[in-house]
């Protein structure tokens, strides 16, 4: 009760401060409450924890090398179902629930939608009271911080453990050694079985640190682990320098920021043995307190491999059942497979990853003899299997000198799927269709879904209330009862008060605008929002010369009737990416040139919010009208912003790529805005080479108009920025396409304008997106890899009968 809960508080902060609530900061009250709510769930962490190991629940293990949870003490009192209590108890003590929420740093362990995708996951997988563990690396730095300097991207450290994190707890008894270098040879043991004998090896310290993952109000706590290198007292010796020891804590110090490229730094291959190991170790160490036979392990056990980086669990998994447990080959490979799948989550050559030999043969050399082993029972039995030996050639692990990553994901795993039904396809068709024709029966779609607790109930309460009045509560446990506000599709008065939650929002980003940017935007215009991480795929590009087609309009008439429109955009570049800088300094410039315009008259902003992140994803997703989903059709593998812009109200406007393609099925061709060719069209033009940029520049003179923009100086300060721009569609012929879709995209563009002049039409439609949102939720995509992938059941009490 709210009653308990303030004598608790108060009790709790006197003890940890020796203070009272007048003369704690805003930090000591953050950690007073944290530590109570971690108090409170322990409990049930650890009776979660005993049933499953009553039980012998098999669980399931998603291995990713990026979690992006963002704040966790606002979804953790919601899922503990403490939050009204908590925030009533506080206001009674006079405190803004908000002003301690602002404390927490965001938990940043990610790059974007794979890491934020394994998050969502976690808070779905408690929910559905599904056995279920995240294993990564706790980073010591997250995702940089993103500034702009004169229109710039500046990146600085992201030191987030800095102020404590008070949902961690450390477990040395559980910490681990993972071994690196050195030689190794194998030798017949007494039982003329082969076994590895290594020297020289670096061994280092894997400390597990865990994170509750809480159930949504149902007393579930699961675990997220993730490992900190240390250096073992064993080693201390070796390591006396600064620098020494230095060089080996930076393995867990940076999450690499760049997802796009797999790039050859030894760090990152270190980085994925080091927590694929220490979690394998883990789970091992875990199933044999199970007192099962090691062969019965896939009945106990499900690892997912969550996009290539942690594929080194293949081979881990093989060197312990062969080394430490003793199986024959045969007998390791069986179990490995039955226990590994694997998700893929780009189409995108240049993110799959492939490492030298030299360099993994150095790092691991037990591993690399595995990895060959099985490269070559791989083609030995592929042999048998095909006529046409260059598919051998294109499947195999090892070729060129590299070991291909997916490759050796795919050939170790029992299931194999993409992130949404198109991706899914364009992998059996396209980009695997090698390893289709070898494993058909391996290969499933999964696509995508949102925690709609964090991104609904929790970032858009106004929305949350409307819908309580309106279809009652029932779509808080299940999101698919959104269905029934359909039956007020033409209610003026839901209509409106949809509309009035839209407007709340709305005034609660513009104040945010106005005091991180300091521009003024008003609710009353469209806003059209982009956020994602920047990529020439994604096609920010596109937006700005919609944007700037907008203000020659508005340039060479005036006086016309334009309506206003706040384009807003929320993007952080991989540092070493130059291009996708190049394409945020112009929109920076841009915006400067546009915003201080007299002429334009507040008809047009450009908003480009630093630091896109989590909680600023929370702010500005429930404020959108429009949700910019342009990718080239293709090259986008699901998206996941696209839902959680629609759940919200806003209207999309799209290509035909990703889980795009399911929203259009899920709310009707009327009510979302399809525009661009398709990735049909897309892969025609590859084939017959003929696609000419040039072309459109010639013809078109709206496109030659907005080109000549980024050259000529009409927007100040991007000499090299806007010739680097506009060559890249020029000369080097546009290789995503963005002058063949502009004219559909203004198009579409237009089409909306009108559409939301017509107030009644456009809060139909709104409305109509909102509904049919729970199709998404990541809820029921859990349940779907819970079944058919990892076999795992939801908890039940432990009963005495399973013995
Ligand atoms: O994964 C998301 C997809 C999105 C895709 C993204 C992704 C990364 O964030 C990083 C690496 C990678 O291979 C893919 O780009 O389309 O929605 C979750 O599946």
């Amino acid at each position: 009760t709210k009653e308990q809960f303030i004598t608790q508080f108060k009790k709790r902060l006197s003890e940890k401060y020796a203070m009272g609530v007048e003369d704690a900061s805003p930090t000591e009250l953050y950690n007073t409450l944290g530590s109570l709510m971690h108090s409170a769930y322990s409990s049930d962490r650890h009776h979660t924890w005993r049933q499953y190991l009553l039980n012998k629940q098999k669980q399931a293990y998603y291995f990713s090398i990026e979690f992006l949870p963002g704040k966790l003490m606002a979804s953790n009192l919601l899922n503990m179902d403490w939050l009204e209590t908590v925030e009533e108890g506080l206001a009674e003590l006079g405190i803004d629930l908000a002003d301690l929420t602002e404390v927490e740093q965001d938990m940043a362990l990610g790059n974007g939608g794979l890491g934020r995708l394994a998050s969502c996951f976690m808070d779905s997988i408690a929910s559905c009271g599904l056995p279920g563990n995240g294993n990564g690396i706790r980073y010591e730095y997250g995702l940089f911080k993103q500034k702009f300097i004169d229109g710039h991207q500046v990146e600085l450290p992201d030191d987030w453990l800095s102020t404590g994190n008070v949902w961690e707890v450390r477990k040395d008894s559980k910490a681990v050694d993972v071994c690196f270098y050195g030689q190794v040879h194998l030798e017949e043991d007494a039982n003329g079985k082969l076994k590895p004998v290594y020297k020289n090896q670096q061994v280092l310290r894997a400390v597990p640190y865990d994170t509750g993952m809480i159930g949504y109000k149902n007393n579930i706590v699961n675990n997220m682990r993730l490992w900190s290198v240390e250096i073992p007292n064993s080693e201390e010796s070796k390591y006396r320098s600064l620098e020494e020891r230095r060089t080996i804590e930076d393995l867990t110090a940076v999450l690499y920021p760049d997802d796009s490229n797999a790039k050859g730094q030894m760090t990152r291959l270190a980085q994925e043995y080091f927590f694929v190991s220490a979690g394998i170790q883990s789970i091992v160490r875990y199933y044999h307190t199970l007192k099962e036979p090691i062969h019965r392990i896939h009945e106990y056990v499900a690892i997912h491999i969550n996009d290539t980086h942690p594929a080194l669990c293949i081979p881990e998994f093989m060197r312990i059942m062969l080394d430490e447990e003793g199986m024959s080959w045969e007998e390791a490979w069986a179990v490995t497979l039955k226990v590994m799948s694997y998700t893929n989550h780009t189409i995108m050559a240049e993110a799959m990853e492939k490492w030298p030999i030299d360099m993994l043969k150095q790092l691991l050399p037990r591993i690399y003899q595995i990895i060959e082993e099985i490269d070559r029972r791989f083609v030995e039995e592929t042999e048998l299997k095909v006529h046409d030996r260059s598919i051998i050639d294109r499947t195999r692990i090892i070729n060129h000198n590299q070991v291909h990553m997916a490759h050796l994901a795919i050939i170790g795993s029992h299931s194999i799927n993409g992130v949404a039904k198109l991706h899914s396809e364009l992998l059996k068709t396209v980009v695997l269709h090698d390893f289709y024709s070898l494993y058909p029966a391996r290969f499933n779609n999964k696509t995508n879904g949102i925690a709609e607790r964090r991104w609904l109930q929790l970032a858009n309460r106004p929305l949350s209330s409307v819908l309580d009045k309106t279809i009652g509560t029932s779509w808080r446990d299940n999101p698919e009862d959104l269905q029934q506000l359909l039956n007020y599709q033409d209610d003026q008065k839901v209509l409106n008060a949809l509309a009035a939650a839209k407007r709340q929002n709305k005034e609660n980003l513009a104040a945010l605008i106005k005091k991180t940017q300091d521009i003024t935007v008003s609710p009353d215009a469209i806003f059209d929002v982009q956020i994602k991480r920047l990529h020439a795929y994604k096609r920010q590009l596109l937006n700005l010369m919609h944007i700037i087609k907008c203000y020659q309009d508005i340039k060479n008439n005036p006086d016309s009737e334009f309506y206003p429109r706040v384009f807003i955009f929320g993007a952080k570049a991989a540092p070493s990416y130059a291009y996708a800088k190049t394409i945020i300094k112009c929109i920076n410039e841009t915006a400067n040139l546009v915003n201080n315009d007299p002429d334009v008259k507040d008809r047009l902003k450009i908003v480009f919010l630093e630091n896109y992140n989590v909680s600023l994803a929370e702010v500005i997703i429930p404020a959108a009208d429009v949700s910019e989903q342009i990718s080239l059709a293709s090259k986008e593998a699901s998206g996941t912003s696209n839902m959680k812009l629609m759940l919200n109200g806003a209207v999309t406007i799209a290509t035909l790529d990703g889980a795009n393609i399911e929203i259009r099925d899920a709310v009707g061709e009327e009510n979302i805005n399809i525009f661009g060719i398709t990735e049909q069209e897309v892969y025609d033009y590859y084939e017959s080479n003929t696609y000419s940029a040039v072309s459109y520049f010639e013809k078109d003179p709206v496109i030659r108009r907005v080109l000549e923009a980024f050259i000529d100086g009409t927007i100040p300060n991007i000499q090299s920025e806007g010739r680097e721009v506009f060559d890249s569609l020029i000369r080097y012929n546009d290789e995503f396409f963005v002058l063949r879709d502009f004219e559909s995209y203004v198009k579409a563009q237009e089409k909306i304008t009108e559409c939301y002049k017509d107030k009644r039409k456009w809060q139909k439609i709104s409305l109509i997106n909102i509904a049919n949102a729970g199709v998404f939720s990541a809820d029921e995509t859990v349940k779907r890899y819970a079944d058919d992938i990892w076999q795992i059941e939801p908890v039940t009490e432990y009963s005495s009968k399973k013995g």
